[in-house]
């Protein structure tokens, strides 16, 4: 999954692609680099200090980009919000998935309009809201919080309507985490991939890959590569990164690897 945020603020890449051309030029660059699909997003959930917006603004950002990239791209287009509002006008405009990082809970009407719409959704643990989430990064046992949590709103989602082949969870690295919690969570995917349910990894540039990592950009890259092989080799189905090429030779090595079938 190819990112592409549409923000002036975004962690990473924040204001980068805040014109529509440029958007829909970079969106075009990651299907063509491999992206199997693009996660496009106009609220930026920044792990320190995302300031929140209306949902007027966002669909002013997302949706010129949408609107333009209309039967442009064969792979799907994923929504990133927690606004039904915007939501509903990315799926009009083609989207295919919902990708909510307060799993479908900060606005009531969107369970009901994924499961009218019958489109994929993913939900992302985190505490808190963009804004405030790192006050809640406190656990006693961080594989077993977030599990629980998971499977709680993927059944909600499920008894809201959702069919269960169509949720997809996400541990929400770096939301509400501090980064050995983070780290905690990468090592326990082979866990979490056994709940049944298609799992992606967002490690792509965060904070406690920087930690290990360094600072250095380069270094930063890698180490999200490392990791989107790591998540892969442990039974991921998704890995959500801003530099897709160096992600489809990590999962390209990690699938190789896993099917080499004891080299039988
Ligand atoms: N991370 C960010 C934004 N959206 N969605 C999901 N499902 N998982 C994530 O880990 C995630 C997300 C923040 O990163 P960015 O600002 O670099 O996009």
């Amino acid at each position: 999954m190819g990112v592409l945020n549409v923000t002036p603020d975004s962690f990473s890449d924040g204001g980068r692609y805040l014109d529509p051309h440029r958007a829909v030029e970079h969106a075009l660059e990651m299907e063509a680099a491999g992206a199997a699909i693009i996660d496009i997003g106009g609220e930026s959930t920044r792990p320190r200090g995302a300031r929140e917006i209306a949902a007027e603004v966002e669909i002013e950002r997302v949706a010129p980009v949408l609107k333009r990239l209309a039967g442009r791209l064969r792979v799907p287009i994923s929504i990133d919000t927690r606004k039904a509002a915007v939501a509903r006008i990315a799926l009009d405009a083609g989207a295919a998935i919902i990708n909510d990082v307060s799993a479908l809970g900060a606005d009531p009407a969107m369970a009901p309009l994924a499961a009218s719409c019958k489109c994929t959704v993913i939900l992302m643990h985190m505490r808190g809201g963009p804004a405030d989430h790192m006050k809640f990064a406190r656990y006693r046992d961080v594989v077993a919080e977030v599990e629980t949590y998971l499977v709680a709103r993927a059944r909600e989602v499920i008894r809201a309507g959702v069919a269960r082949s169509r949720v997809i969870l996400d541990p929400g690295l770096g939301f509400a985490k501090q980064p050995r919690h983070s780290l905690s969570l990468v090592d326990a995917l082979p866990r979490l991939c056994a709940l049944g349910y298609p799992i992606l990894v967002g490690a792509s540039r965060k904070g406690f890959v920087r930690v290990v990592a360094g600072t250095n950009p380069a270094a930063i890259e890698f180490g999200t590569t490392a990791i989107s092989a790591i998540a892969v080799a442990a039974g991921a189905a998704i890995v959500r990164v801003h530099d897709v090429a160096s992600a489809v030779v990590a999962v390209k090595m990690a699938a190789a690897i896993k099917s080499s079938n004891g080299g039988g």
